[in-house]
C-alpha cells in the first residue's frame, strides 16, 4: 500500500467526484518524483476542512490535518520547522478565497517554497452548497435563496497581483496534465499555486461540464499583462468564452528559506530545528 502511496481508508467522496482524479494525479506526480530522487519521507501535506480535505486520509504521506482557512500558514509552519521537507497544501475554494484569503494574498510576498492546490468547485460543498467567492452571480443556494448578489473573484488575477511566483490552472478531470503541472509546481523554487477547476456532482451543477471550452497554453506568459489578459478569458461567472489551462506565470525570486540565515543554515545541514544541538 505504502509504496503506492495509497491508504486503506474507505473513500467517502460522492460517486463521480473529481476529487478521486485529483488524488490520482497527486499520487502519480509524487511517485514520479520519488523515482527521480525525491524521498517519500520528506513529503509533508496539509489540508483545510472540506470535501477536498479528505485527500489527507487517502494519500499516504505525513502531515497535519489543518483548520478551515488556515491551510497556507499550516504549510508554512511545516516548512519553517524543517526547510528540507517538500510541503504540499490541498485546499478548497471556500477555504482559500474566503476564510483564508489574507494568507493567500501574503503568500506571494513570503514566497515559501511549497505548493498550494485549490480544488475549486465554485461552492462550499461539505457544508452543502453555499456560495463561495468563486460562485457565479445569481447562484441560488440555501443561504442565498434569491441568488448570490456579488460577482465572483478571479483567483488567477489575484495571484498575479499578489506576486505569486508560479501560477497555473488545471482541469481536475485531466489526470495527465494535472500530474505534469503538479510536478512542475513542486520542483519550482518558491510558492507555487495551482487552481484546479473541479465539478461538484452534488451542488452548483450549473457551472459543471465546461471541458469543451478548456484549452492548454503552450508556455508561461512573458509579461504580467499577457497573463492578466489570459486570466480574464474566464471570469468564473458566465457560461461563455474559453478557459485557459496550464502555467500562466513562473518567475525566479528569493524564497523565505533563502531570506532567513537560520533557515538556510538548517537547509544546508539537511536538518530541522529539533535536530539542532543546544
Ligand atoms: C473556522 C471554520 N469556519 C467554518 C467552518 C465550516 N466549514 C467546514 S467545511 C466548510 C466548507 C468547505 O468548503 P471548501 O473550502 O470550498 O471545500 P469543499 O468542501 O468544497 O472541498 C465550512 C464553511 C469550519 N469548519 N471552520
Amino acid at each position: 500500500m505504502t509504496q503506492e502511496l495509497r491508504t486503506d481508508s474507505p473513500v467517502t467522496w460522492c460517486p463521480g467526484c473529481p476529487n478521486f482524479i485529483i488524488l490520482e494525479s497527486a499520487r502519480k506526480a509524487l511517485l514520479n518524483l520519488i523515482k527521480q530522487g525525491y524521498k517519500r519521507e520528506n513529503f509533508a501535506m496539509t489540508v483545510g476542512i472540506g470535501c477536498h480535505a479528505k485527500i489527507f486520509d487517502y494519500l499516504d504521506i505525513s502531515g497535519i490535518y489543518g483548520l478551515h482557512g488556515r491551510t497556507i500558514p499550516t504549510a508554512m509552519g511545516i516548512k519553517i520547522g524543517n526547510p528540507n521537507l517538500t510541503v504540499l497544501a490541498f485546499a478548497g475554494d471556500g477555504d482559500t478565497y474566503a476564510e483564508g484569503i489574507g494568507h493567500f494574498v501574503h503568500a506571494g510576498r513570503y514566497n515559501t517554497d511549497m505548493t498550494l492546490m485549490v480544488h475549486d468547485n465554485q461552492t462550499f460543498s461539505l457544508t452543502t452548497g453555499q456560495g463561495s467567492p468563486t460562485s457565479q452571480e445569481n447562484y441560488k443556494n440555501k443561504a442565498e435563496p434569491l441568488g448570490k448578489s456579488t460577482p465572483p473573484l478571479n483567483p488567477i488575477k489575484l495571484a498575479l497581483s499578489s506576486e505569486i511566483s508560479f501560477i497555473a490552472r488545471c482541469n481536475a478531470r485531466d489526470i495527465t496534465h494535472t500530474q505534469e503541472v503538479l510536478e512542475k509546481a513542486i520542483t519550482h523554487k518558491g510558492f507555487s499555486f495551482i487552481e484546479i477547476i473541479q465539478d461538484c456532482t452534488s451542488f452548483n451543477l450549473d457551472v459543471n461540464k465546461r471541458d469543451k471550452d478548456m484549452y492548454q497554453l503552450n508556455s508561461p506568459c512573458k509579461t504580467k499583462d499577457q497573463a492578466l489578459k489570459l486570466a480574464d478569458e474566464f471570469d468564473y461567472n458566465i457560461r461563455k468564452g474559453k478557459i485557459p489551462l496550464g502555467i500562466f506565470w513562473q518567475e525566479n525570486k528569493k524564497t523565505l528559506t533563502e531570506e532567513w540565515p537560520q533557515l538556510s543554515n538548517l537547509k544546508k545541514k539537511g536538518i530541522g530545528w529539533k535536530d539542532l544541538k543546544r
